[in-house]
């Protein structure tokens, strides 16, 4: 039956929501408060897209926050993840009982194609991309569609996936916040840390939103749970699903851990050898975490162990997550633009194994600094404060004591200014501990700046 869906944000999940629902023959009134211009500029890649949209059942409103009198003729509203609830017809359309879903609602409900879900605060974006490789190279699956957060909107697949493919998913809390019936086959919760409290007002609302994530699953799917991380394990209590743990170093019943150096599967208690962590392509302690997630999630829903094997020491990684970019005069540039928030940043500190001059600082999430300061007290020696939170965290570092600091006006200047603090020996890191919504759209500019400006300073040598 052919309904009318008003779909909210005209980004990446809103144009590929729209064309899924118009291919599958219904009416969307797609809508941006930002020009159809401004919108594009941001993603180029998208506009053929939308160029291509058919016309004949599409109303576009570009500009302006939609009057709530369109309501008299919509069915269901999409919301895209970055666009509140709180707008005045998104609240209007809750009192009239008109249903309100997401992207990632909205697909798997038009969608046979199972699903394992990745959440969590960190890590989710390495994970899910190592998921995906493993998932498509397995025999059990036809096609794994690597989806979500990750910045390919699940929609974009929804109509040409089949029942024996699989959908690898990073779902974040924005989209979380928006599901009805989601129900991955298996999920996994990686790890929890304060994010996103502008969005989601409280720590603790933020972590039940998390939970959401297995809101739907019964005992016959799988929950793969970080067994090393209290919050996950404390908001996790109430799940019907199976659950399969991680831990670096405990064993498990059902799950994986680090056994006298081995990445090992546990099932129902016989272990199974993967790798050695020493072969793992990704490094660092959080990538082993990381990887042992992928491993459950993996094992669990079916794949072959020699592929898990073969894809966790060839994955070398993805952009913006701690990429090593140059060498310069003895000086390691690397690449940490997804460090968003103080728990990714401390993460990649910990990674670090030479001085450290950090670039920190940018869109105001309403974080308190105090165990970001207090880590980079161990391997910082000059930090380059910039962005709307420059003061705030200047502030953190005056009170805990860490005097080698200096604030600076953009980022470029901030890039320019830790490139000079650098000697040979050092690594310059850019890991913001904020997200970048303050100076640019989105991490991926951030750091591909940041990239540019590297490889200018290598062509100058
Ligand atoms: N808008 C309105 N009305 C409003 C508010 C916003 O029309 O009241 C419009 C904006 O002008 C904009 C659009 O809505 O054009 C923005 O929608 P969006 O932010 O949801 O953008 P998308 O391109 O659809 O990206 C979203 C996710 N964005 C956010 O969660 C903020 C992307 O995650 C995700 O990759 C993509 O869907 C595909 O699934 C990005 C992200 O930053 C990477 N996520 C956060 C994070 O990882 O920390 C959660």
């Amino acid at each position: 039956m052919t309904k009318t869906f008003l779909v909210i944000g005209a980004a990446r999940s809103g144009v590929y929501a729209a064309k899924a629902l118009l291919r599958a023959g219904h009416r969307v009134v797609l809508t941006d408060t930002r020009s159809a211009e401004a919108v594009f500029k941001e993603f180029p890649y998208i506009k053929a897209d939308f160029d291509a949209l058919p016309k004949e059942r599409l109303t576009l409103v570009f500009g302006r926050q939609i009057e709530t009198s369109v309501l008299e003729d919509v069915d269901t509203i999409v919301i895209s993840p970055g666009v509140p609830e709180s707008i005045p017809v998104v609240v209007s359309a809750k009192e009239k009982n008109i249903p309100v879903i997401g992207e990632v609602e909205l697909a798997y409900q038009m969608t046979k194609t199972p699903f394992v879900a990745v959440t969590g605060t960190n890590g989710k974006t390495t994970t899910t991309t190592l998921l995906g490789i493993i998932l498509d190279k397995s025999e059990h699956y036809k096609k794994a569609y690597t989806v979500g957060n990750i910045g390919y909107p699940i929609t974009e697949h929804v109509l040409d996936s089949e029942a024996d493919d699989i959908f690898a998913a990073e779902i974040s809390s924005y989209q979380l916040l928006t599901i009805k019936s989601f129900r991955p086959v298996a999920a996994a919760i990686l790890n929890l840390s304060p994010d996103h409290l502008d969005r989601h007002g409280s720590l603790e609302n933020y972590y039940q939103t998390k939970a959401r994530i297995f809101e739907n699953q019964t005992e016959d799917d799988i929950l793969v749970l970080n067994a090393d991380d209290s919050e996950v394990m404390r908001i996790a209590e109430k799940a019907l699903s199976k659950k399969v743990l991680f831990s670096y170093d405990t064993p498990q019943l059902n799950g994986a851990y680090v056994k006298n150096g081995v990445m090992t599967i546990c099932d129902d208690g016989k272990e199974i050898p993967m790798i050695p962590v020493d072969e793992l392509g990704i490094k660092g302690p959080h990538n082993v975490m990381n990887a042992l997630a992928a491993m459950c999630l993996s094992y669990f829903v079916g794949v072959e162990i020699d592929v898990i094997a073969e894809v966790l020491k060839s994955f070398k990684g993805v952009a913006h997550r701690l990429e090593y970019v140059a060498e310069i005069d003895g000086v390691d540039y690397i690449n940490d633009s997804k460090g968003t928030n103080t728990d990714a940043a401390i993460t990649a500190l910990h990674a670090m194994t030479k001085p450290v001059v950090l670039i920190a600082g940018g869109y105001d999430k309403k974080e308190n600094y105090d165990k970001f300061i207090t880590v980079a007290k161990e391997n910082v020696k000059s930090m380059v404060l910039l962005g709307d939170t420059k003061d705030a965290i200047a502030e953190t570092c005056d009170r805990l004591g860490f005097t080698a600091y200096e604030k600076t006006d953009s980022f470029e200047s901030a890039v320019d200014r830790a490139m000079a603090l650098a000697a040979s020996g050092d690594v310059v890191l850019l890991s913001p501990a904020c997200a970048s919504w303050d100076m640019f759209d989105n991490f991926e500019i951030r750091g591909d700046l940041f990239k540019k400006m590297v490889s200018e300073k290598t062509f100058q040598h």
